[in-house]
């Protein structure tokens, strides 16, 4: 598991240099750019729950076949797995962020998921569908301009997008 930094140190140290101008400059920017990033991760934080229970209702409202009897999300203890998977991805995604690094989230969470859930009969692409609903809410909750220093957050949002992507792709 490597953060933004320890992954530009790994490298330099693979090959015996110092840190290059564009590592230098690249974590720079993160730490200068630091307060948006923990903005970010408190607002998603703060708001899981809200994240997870609507991408969720919205999944079932586009897929009602999976919570009909039968389904993949039919009956309580299916549809808590449920809720609760997506709220392991999420809180993965959150520490993608904090870390500037999609390697927690690839290590712990999406290693051998796809495979979990070809095992356990669970539709992979209805996950991917779930993630990229709460890639919508979670980014529009963190980008939102209203109660904050406004600045240009955009590369952060699309880095944010990219590792609720990550994980879409890997269960789809
Ligand atoms: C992954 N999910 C389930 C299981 C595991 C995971 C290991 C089997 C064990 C259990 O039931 O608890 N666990 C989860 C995860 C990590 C982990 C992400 C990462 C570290 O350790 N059903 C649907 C939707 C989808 C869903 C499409 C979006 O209809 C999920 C939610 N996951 C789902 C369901 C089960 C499950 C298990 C329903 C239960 C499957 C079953 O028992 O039939």
């Amino acid at each position: 598991m490597l953060d933004a930094f320890a992954k530009v140190v790994a490298q330099a140290d693979s090959r015996g240099e110092f840190l290059s101008t564009e590592q230098f400059d690249a974590l720079s920017g993160l730490v200068r750019d630091g307060n948006k990033r923990l903005d970010t991760v408190n607002r998603i934080t703060s708001n899981a729950s809200t994240i997870v229970t609507n991408a969720a209702r919205a999944l079932f409202e586009e897929q009602p076949q999976l919570i009909a009897p039968g389904g993949n999300a039919y009956t309580n203890r299916r549809m808590a797995a449920c809720l609760r998977d997506m709220e392991i991805i999420l809180r993965y995604i959150t520490y993608a962020v904090m870390a500037g690094d999609a390697s927690v989230l690839d290590d712990r969470c999406l290693n051998g998921l796809r495979e979990t859930y070809q095992a356990l009969g669970t539709p992979g692409s209805s996950v991917a569908v779930g993630v990229q609903k709460m890639k919508e809410a979670a980014v529009k909750i963190a980008n939102d301009p209203n109660g904050i220093t406004q600045g240009d957050c955009s590369q952060l949002m699309s880095e944010v997008a990219s590792y609720f992507d990550r994980a879409a792709a890997a269960v789809a």
